[in-house]
């Protein structure tokens, strides 16, 4: 039977609303009677002892002022609970909340600011990767995942590269900053709504700082204005701030971060700085490599320890490596926890062999594509992991076929050089990168998921799972599932908002699983729900489905149905560093060309086309829009994003102004997006996660300028930073042209 719905291009559930400005976000929710305003005081230092906290009696309009001490408990986290909401004796990053403000107007707000006397001793502060090396400030203990003798390998390999590799942090830039309501209720009892993906993980971190039961308090989402990870764990801030304040005052509450101060406050996707040693044939096949990857964790574990893992496990990208040893190091320094971001340590693992790809061609002169596919997996040959996952349904080495025929990689290349050869103002570079992600939470537990249907008296639907809406169309996918699955007309369901109300101990709609997770749970009760309407349906073969419902009713048949999820087949041991931590594998090429100005190091991307294998996809269309914005999210994090901070650590790209992301001019001048017709056997319809892994396409765009330098670096293998703004660019030229090493 073919579905009516999955599989086809159904608008977006939000599209109208989006457009119109119906769409309601937390700061849209209308005022509510008595409503406070909440913010906070932070701290102003990367380091500092708190001396005293001096808060005045009285100002106009300041409601109250809370410190640790109003406080149940002050410890959350999503893996440790190191951090403290408030500080109290010590604070360790710029942006830090010390004193949470409740007042009825802003300029009360401001006041209460100015009123407010804290009196600090600065300390030293760690900044950079570097600096928390040489201290050994570090969160965690150091991982491995070894697989063959990586030091016997590199001693007998005829061509060994070493070097360091370092790829730069990245703001999630939402357009909706971090936001939350609340509202209190009878006895302690409190209703929040948050801008988050991990309604049940603000639910705990309120439930368990005021001293509430969890089920005292309900988190509702109806969606965010963006997301990326950044609402993964750090939603919970705001809201608990919001929630303190409720319960005490008896009033509704609302935060919501202006642009500037959510980028100043919260974490970002970490920067890496990954040492490597890699030996290779002359034919270019690796041997062996040996990483140490070691990421800026920021002041306090939150996800840290995760995206590290998944650096790790991607630390081998496509490519098949017999002899590895991968090491993860997380570095505690000084700057906001650095937290959950698009990719979520893949990006940062997958462009560290991306390179080490680049600068095996360099130096064997010859081109990248050739290594790429000697090196890459093979689909029953040469197929493990370095922990240890067979990669399954491999489309890999079918990707990179493809690809090269439809965007004409050769020509293309002759014409590269030949443009190279005859241009002494401008150079041009191209390359084709590979991902492949693996689709599961590397925490095991993570990977469930629950989901209510209701049908009505009328045959109207409702669908609640805790998958929440960012803008990616996890509700529109959910609900062409149900549809289908009930054989009902799409316009008779609705999603509901999320609410831990009505599905209970969800995950972060987090790992690009949302639809999988949450929709397989939605189909799960959708089953049963059928099954039982089909049995009444035997009784009134003419029965269309208003009546079937109403018959059903009228025989006290259960008209609601939980459904349940688990992943199956995971599993994964950090001790050995080894087993299977992913159901399946979204994978995907890109080949983008660049032009770069000689005499400015301006970047422009001339083309990129992106071939992937994404599975039967659940809605194109949603899909194509994932493809497409999270390559551009990519280009941004590789070529214009630029995290830059004073010695004291303040953030001065704090602003549109100053961080670039990117825009309309950026874009490729020819940009394609695409994929193969090829079905994944082991997810829901036949489908793959699509939220992350484009965002990785975009490595391709970085590897071309790599290339680009390899014409003027006379036979060097040419060194790049990312991401590699204009201004890197430009140094690496002007370093080859000093040293007379080209002449301009
Ligand atoms: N969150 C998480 C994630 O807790 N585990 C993961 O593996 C993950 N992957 C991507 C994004 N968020
Ligand atoms: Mo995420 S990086 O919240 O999937």
């Amino acid at each position: 039977m073919s579905a009516k719905y999955v599989g086809h291009d159904v608008p977006h559930d939000s599209a109208r609303g989006h457009v119109s400005g119906e769409s309601i976000y937390i700061d849209d929710i209308p005022p509510m009677h008595r409503e406070l305003i909440v913010d906070f005081v932070w701290s102003p230092y990367a380091h500092a002892k708190i001396k005293s906290i001096a808060l005045p009696e009285h100002v106009d309009g300041v409601v109250a002022l809370y410190t640790h001490r109003d406080l149940v408990h002050n410890e959350l986290g999503p893996i440790i609970a190191d951090e403290p909401l408030l500080a109290s004796d010590v604070c360790t990053f710029i942006g830090q909340p010390i004193v949470v403000i409740a007042a009825e107007t802003r300029e009360a707000i401001n006041a209460a600011k100015r009123a407010i006397r804290i009196e600090y001793e600065e300390l030293t502060p760690i900044l950079t990767i570097e600096d928390a090396i040489a201290a050994r400030s570090f969160i965690g203990e150091t991982r491995f995942i070894r697989r063959g003798d990586a030091d016997a390998a590199l001693a007998s390999a005829e061509h060994v590269l070493e070097g360091v590799f370092d790829n730069g942090g990245q703001d999630h830039f939402y357009l909706e900053s971090q936001a939350a309501l609340v509202v209190p209720g009878e006895h302690g009892a409190l209703t929040v709504h948050s801008s988050t993906q991990h309604p049940t993980e603000v639910q705990e971190v309120i439930a368990h700082l005021l001293g509430l039961d969890m089920s005292q308090v309900v988190v509702n989402t109806k969606r965010m204005g963006g997301a990326f990870g950044g609402k993964e764990a750090q939603a919970t801030h705001p809201a608990t701030m919001a929630a303190l304040v409720a319960l005490r005052t008896k009033r509704p509450a609302r935060i919501v971060y202006d642009k500037d101060s959510d980028m100043h406050v919260t974490g970002k996707r970490h920067p890496f700085r990954n040492r490597y040693k890699v030996g290779f044939t002359s034919a270019g096949e690796i041997v062996a490599m040996k990483v140490e990857f070691y990421s800026d964790g920021g002041a306090y574990a939150d996800l840290s320890p995760a995206v590290m893992a998944r650096a790790m496990t991607h630390a081998e990208n496509a490519y098949f490596i017999p002899n590895a040893e991968i090491l993860g190091t997380v570095c505690r320094t000084n700057l906001p926890p650095n937290t959950a971001f698009r990719g979520f340590g893949g990006p940062q693992g997958v462009a560290t062999m991306e390179n080490i790809i680049e600068e095996i061609a360099a130096t064997l002169n010859r081109d990248a594509l050739e290594i790429r596919r000697i090196n890459c997996y093979g689909i029953d040959t040469r197929n493990t992991t370095p922990y240890l996952e067979v990669v399954e349904n491999n489309t890999l080495p079918r990707l990179f076929t493809e690809l090269e025929q439809r965007c004409d990689y050769r020509a293309r290349m002759d014409a590269v050089h030949a443009f190279n050869d005859s241009s002494r103002t401008q150079i041009k570079g191209l390359s084709m990168s590979a991902v492949k992600f693996g689709i599961s939470f590397n925490t095991k537990f993570l990977n469930q998921a629950n989901a209510l249907v209701n049908i009505y008296l009328d045959g109207s639907v409702q669908v609640s799972t805790g998958a929440t809406e960012m803008g990616q169309g996890v509700n529109t996918k959910i609900r062409q599932i149900v549809a289908d699955e009930l054989r009902v007309p799409l316009a008779r369901v609705q999603v509901m908002q999320t609410s831990t109300e009505k599905n209970n101990n969800t995950s972060a709609t987090a790992a690009s699983s949302g639809a999988d997770l949450n929709g397989f749970a939605a189909r799960d009760a959708c089953m049963r729900l059928r099954q039982r309407l089909d049995d009444v349906q035997t009784r009134y073969p003419d029965f269309d489905w208003p009546k079937l419902v109403k018959a059903a009713y009228m025989e006290r048949v259960p008209l609601g149905e939980r459904g349940f999820y688990a992943t199956p087949r995971i599993d994964w041991d950090w001790t050995s560093g080894q087993g299977h931590p992913f159901l399946y594998f979204t994978m995907g090429t890109a080949c983008s060309e660049v032009l770069i100005d000689r005499f400015t190091g301006e970047l422009k991307v001339l083309r990129s086309d992106v071939l992937m294998d994404i599975g039967k996809p659940l809605n194109p269309g949603i899909d194509r829009g994932q493809l497409v914005g999270g390559f551009i999210q990519g280009l941004g994090w590789v070529t214009t994003e630029d995290l830059r901070y004073t010695d004291k650590g303040v953030l001065l790209s704090h602003s549109p102004t100053t961080y670039k992301i990117p825009n309309v001019n950026d874009l490729p001048e020819h940009f394609s997006v695409d994929w193969i017709d090829v079905e994944n056997p082991v997810n829901i319809k036949g489908s793959k996660a699509v939220g992350e892994p484009p965002l990785l396409m975009a490595i391709s765009v970085w590897c071309a300028v790599k290339h680009a330098l390899r014409f003027v670096s006379n036979g060097e293998v040419p060194k790049l930073r990312l991401p590699a703004t204009n201004e890197e660019i430009l140094m690496r030229l002007t370093e080859y042209t000093k040293r007379g090493v080209v002449a301009v």
